[in-house]
């Protein structure tokens, strides 16, 4: 009911809407709406009422409801259905709950702050209340599990996109990371359920520092992690980043999603790569090398020369870039 009295005061912002109206539209008692809208109110809404007029929405709060997002939302299928957290543990683990539970491909699931967010290989995602974006993605690709690596490259171009769009440059440090001035704004974890050739489900999940304080990162991460308020010294306003990041993501991946079309998704990476022509550090399982990168192929695959002339193609794995004095992740 909260929802459907907020919906009808953002059909008439311009205008005062009558308690009388809203009740009969909608079936509850004056005394309901009133109490609706104090609830509101709670959340950050800024309504004025006057008597004998009514309600008007003044100012809509920057938070991440279905509601807000959907101001901004040009999408068919991806945030239709936004299941909304104010504290959660990780919106990964939630969505993949969800996608156990038959949630429909698009659902997305955010919160304003997580508790245990995570990282890859168990590391933590730090995302204070208010400050960040956390969102993840559930999706039901028809494709080749081996391809699934591609949609993190997909919402690292979506991500870039939106920084663009907002005159902000942004670079990939492939493949999961999003960089601005050379510190940590954005992190993807693309988490995946499936058999040998067949997907279940993927959870893409996006953790952006928007409005975050240099003093509210753990200490720990200070020197490498930044927001676009530290870089800026300006808030921006999430729902809007939230929304152009949903609408370039859809974009990029409905190309993949019917004919496996990933051109234009690599050719952002490849253009805002942080990597490319940088010595580099490359860890995974099996082992550690040393290379200079040469460039993303078309499939998404990192190409290296390494210390032994050899050229390598990287399918995934962790990256630290030779810095200013040493390998800096
Ligand atoms: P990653 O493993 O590449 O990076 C994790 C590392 O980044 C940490 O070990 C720490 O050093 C550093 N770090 C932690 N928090 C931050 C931060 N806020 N900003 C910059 N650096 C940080 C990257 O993993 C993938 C992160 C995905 C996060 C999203 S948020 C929504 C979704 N839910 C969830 O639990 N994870 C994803």
């Amino acid at each position: 009911m909260k929802d459907k009295i907020l919906h009808l005061l953002k059909e008439n912002e311009d205008d005062f809407i009558s308690g009388q109206l809203i009740s009969e539209k909608l079936g509850v008692t004056r005394t309901a709406v009133w109490k609706y809208i104090n609830m509101l109110k709670c959340e950050g809404y800024e309504i004025e009422s006057v008597s004998k007029r009514g309600y008007r929405l003044r100012v809509s709060p920057d938070i991440l409801t279905q509601e807000e997002i959907n101001q901004k939302l040009n999408t068919k299928f991806i945030g239709k259905n936004i299941e909304y957290f104010e504290s959660i543990d990780s919106t990964n683990t939630k969505a993949k709950e969800l996608a156990l539970k038959d949630a429909c491909e698009g659902t997305i699931v955010i919160a304003e702050e997580q508790t245990m967010g995570r990282g890859r290989l168990g590391r933590t995602w730090s995302s204070p209340k208010y400050k960040g974006i956390s969102m993840s993605i559930i999706l039901r690709p028809e494709v080749d599990p081996l391809d699934v690596p591609k949609i993190t490259q997909i919402g690292a171009a979506a991500v870039i996109l939106t920084f663009k769009s907002l005159k902000i440059d942004t670079y990939v440090k492939w493949p999961n990371d999003i960089i601005l001035n050379n510190k940590k704004l954005c992190g993807i974890l693309t988490e995946m359920s499936g058999e040998l050739n067949k997907v279940n489900y993927v959870v893409i999940g996006i953790g952006v520092n928007a409005n975050i304080a240099l003093e509210e990162f753990p200490e720990d991460i200070r020197d490498k992690a930044t927001s676009v308020l530290r870089e800026t010294q300006k808030k921006i306003v999430r729902k809007d980043l939230v929304s152009s990041i949903l609408n370039n993501f859809e974009e990029l991946y409905k190309a993949f999603e019917s004919n496996g079309d990933v051109s234009r998704v690599i050719d952002i990476c490849r253009k805002n790569s942080i990597l490319i022509g940088k010595d580099v550090r490359i860890i995974n399982p099996r082992y550690e090398k040393v290379g200079k990168v040469l460039n993303l192929d078309d499939s998404g695959e990192l190409v290296v020369q390494m210390e032994d002339g050899s050229i390598e193609k990287i399918i995934s794995g962790e990256v630290s870039v030779r810095g200013l004095n040493d390998y800096v992740s």
